[in-house]
């Protein structure tokens, strides 16, 4: 798999490092975590700024496909589940913004870069949860793909990041795990409800493996994030593990995964599969997705109704600040 990887752009060979770079590199490769106030290189404090960024991001605007369904869910049981994913999911994006802020950069300055277009989030919120299916199918396959993202992140090399991804991994499990119960619940119900499901399985399945990423040829990251464990696995080696536990959880369900061409290869152990249309997934992350306006459009409505909030939290903190200013002079 590695062998594949394009070169990333800049990214030095031993020989080209600095000598801070090369001893950087190497407590990388003793697997030392490298904490905030140490030294690291520019390449390595920009990438990380620019995952977690991107991660806490795609953690609020997340909120939003669900959150819409939280008045239509169909029990008080349900709601109150829906409701409490929808928190978890608001606090792993406080978590990884408190983790990106370590490296220099401040929530505002990254929700302005979001808001401008200038930073990512994560393609799959980018179409819309049509049934209370969806809601089965996102928390199945969406937070089961970011799972599986997201376990191997845990090892990963800068600290604040790796400690974060702990305790988001653990609340991950519970979303896929009520994810699957409603697909459980919808797929043994009526055979009206095992349509929804189908449906929902039948629209969300390559979005979910688009989530991981470009094609291992095409990802212009991976050999450098890899290389400073930022990222510990390629995007195709994940995706494989995915595709290799869903398929038999889709069979379990009785549901069809809308991939014809999909078989077991016996020598390599997993599935043979068919990769997403990418040319979709480029525009979506271009902004061109069935809901892109729609989400950043939401997402500015509360940065610009928020703003006179923002304003008393840090007015009262400036008061206080100067009321301990002056208490110090007149101490003194
Ligand atoms: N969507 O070189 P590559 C969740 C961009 S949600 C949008 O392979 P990298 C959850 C990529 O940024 C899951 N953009 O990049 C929340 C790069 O563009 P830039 C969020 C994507 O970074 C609520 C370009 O394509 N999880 O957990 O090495 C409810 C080339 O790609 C995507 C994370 O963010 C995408 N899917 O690898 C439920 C996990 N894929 O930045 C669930 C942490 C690629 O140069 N992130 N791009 O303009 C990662 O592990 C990596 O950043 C990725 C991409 C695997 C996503």
């Amino acid at each position: 798999m590695y062998a594949q990887l394009v070169k990333s752009e800049g990214m030095k060979s031993p020989e080209e490092m600095s000598p801070e770079e090369r001893a950087f590199q190497e407590r990388v490769d003793r697997n030392e975590k490298i904490e905030p106030k140490e030294w690291m290189p520019d390449g390595y404090r920009k990438t990380l700024i620019r995952q977690i960024g991107q991660h806490a991001h795609s953690e609020i605007v997340g909120q939003l496909p669900e959150g819409n369904w939280i008045t239509r869910a169909p029990t008080l049981e349900r709601k109150a589940i829906l409701l409490a994913k929808v928190q978890d999911e608001a606090g792993h994006g406080l978590y990884l913004y408190s983790a990106a802020e370590t490296l220099g950069v401040t929530r505002d300055e990254l929700t302005e870069k979001l808001l401008s277009g200038n930073m990512k989030y994560s393609s799959i919120f980018n179409y819309p949860t049509l049934t209370w299916a969806d809601m089965g199918a996102v928390g199945w396959l969406v937070d089961g793909a970011a799972i599986m993202n997201q376990v191997p992140l845990q090892r990963t090399s800068y600290g604040p990041y790796s400690r974060a991804m702990i305790r988001i991994c653990k609340e991950e499990s519970f979303h896929q795990r009520q994810g699957y119960a409603i697909m459980m619940k919808m797929a043994k119900g009526t055979p009206e409800q095992k349509e929804m499901a189908q449906d929902a399985l039948n629209r969300f399945w390559f979005p979910a493996l688009m989530m991981f990423g470009p094609s291992d040829k095409d990802s212009v990251h991976s050999a450098q994030s890899m290389a400073w464990k930022i990222k510990m696995n390629t995007n195709d080696e994940l995706r494989q593990k995915f595709v290799d536990e869903t398929v038999p959880q889709a069979e379990y369900l009785g549901l069809t995964v809308p991939d014809e061409t999909l078989s077991w290869n016996e020598e390599k152990g997993g599935y043979d599969f068919a990769e997403p249309d990418w040319s979709e997934f480029f525009e979506v992350i271009k902004g061109n997705g069935p809901c892109n306006e729609e989400r950043l459009g939401a997402r500015r409505d509360a940065w610009e109704k928020g703003a006179w909030f923002r304003e008393g939290l840090t007015a009262y903190a400036d008061k206080a600040a100067a009321r301990r200013a002056n208490a110090l002079v007149a101490a003194e």
